[in-house]
């Protein structure tokens, strides 16, 4: 397979965007502060998101961080930027404080698009419920996986726990939070944290792999699929994203179309003609 060509898409100061072939990379582009994210990163990522969610030739995202750093070591993402957490949240430069992370967990789980994180070196705290969230995990050899939040006074009580948990089980999600302890990419692998492990070296190509083996099938399907997975979980929000799917499907039918043409040609609509299938 060639090589990808990415092209850079807009000017960020936080992370990378690019784009080739119907994949989207959005790259966390702080490798001195371990890839660790501020309300700007956030906004910035949730902006590249947006746009890949709109642009229809983009079927996968790659999510990864940049690096290695100026000191040989990797990071996927070390979570909330400890030096601007204020006090109700991460403070950005309109001195105001969030914790705008959960938006774009909320977006990395409803976009109807695949998204796969390449992990190479630490996926911790914030980081690592991040890589939880995307619907694939490829992991390099040198990844190092963990929560911090008991030890740092944070938790991500949301998907950050619960989804966690119907990952790798209730015991190894409560062992994780609670010990603060760090996992290897092969002991992540043994508990279903990630789904391939693969030499630094190679982390990219073998996401571009993954993404080019999606991309080859029917964008409809994965969008149901997505949303199927995340229903049972996402409650009414997940019944939202499934039903609109089936609303989607329902206005590309003649019967659908039928009640919109019948309203606009001023008659009764006639669904005689569409079988109550069994
Ligand atoms: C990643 C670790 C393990 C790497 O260790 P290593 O290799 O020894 O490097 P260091 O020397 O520690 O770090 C290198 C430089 O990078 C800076 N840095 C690293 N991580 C961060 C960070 N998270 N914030 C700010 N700076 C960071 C270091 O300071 C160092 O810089 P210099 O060289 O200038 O000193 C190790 O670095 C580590 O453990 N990092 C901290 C990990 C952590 O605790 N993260 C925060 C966890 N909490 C969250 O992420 C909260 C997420 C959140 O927003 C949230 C979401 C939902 C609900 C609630 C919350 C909530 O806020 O609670």
């Amino acid at each position: 397979m060639s090589q990808a060509e990415w092209q850079a898409v807009n000017e960020y100061h936080d992370i990378l965007y690019h784009k080739w072939n119907g994949i989207a990379k959005i790259t966390i582009n702080r490798p001195e502060k371990r890839n660790a994210f501020r309300p700007q990163t956030v906004n910035e990522m949730f902006h590249a998101f947006c746009d890949a969610r709109e642009d229809q030739s983009i079927g996968v995202i790659l999510l990864t961080g940049a690096g290695p750093h100026t000191d040989g070591k990797y990071a996927f993402c070390s979570g909330g930027d400890q030096s601007v957490r204020g006090h109700a949240g991460y403070v950005g430069d309109d001195g105001v404080p969030r914790l705008n992370v959960l938006d774009l967990q909320k977006m990395i789980r409803s976009i109807p698009k695949v998204v796969i994180s390449l992990v190479a070196g630490y996926a911790i705290g914030g980081g690592h419920v991040l890589h939880v969230i995307c619907d694939m995990t490829i992991a390099a050899d040198n990844a190092i996986f963990g929560q911090t939040g008991p030890r740092v006074g944070s938790f991500d009580g949301g998907f950050g726990a619960s989804f966690l948990a119907r990952m790798v089980g209730q015991k190894k999600a409560r062992e994780i939070w609670y010990t603060c302890r760090q996992y290897n990419a092969q002991e992540a692998l043994d508990m279903g944290l990630v789904n391939a492990v693969v030499p630094v070296e190679q982390l990219e190509a073998e996401g571009v792999k993954w993404a080019r083996e999606v991309l080859q099938h029917s964008p409809t399907a994965i969008r149901c699929l997505k949303s199927a997975f995340n229903a049972d979980l996402d409650g009414q929000a997940g019944i939202q994203e499934l039903a609109g799917n089936a609303t989607y499907l329902y206005y590309m039918t003649e019967e659908g179309t039928e009640g919109k043409r019948s309203f606009l040609e001023k008659r009764k609509p006639d669904f005689s003609k569409y079988p109550w299938m069994p």
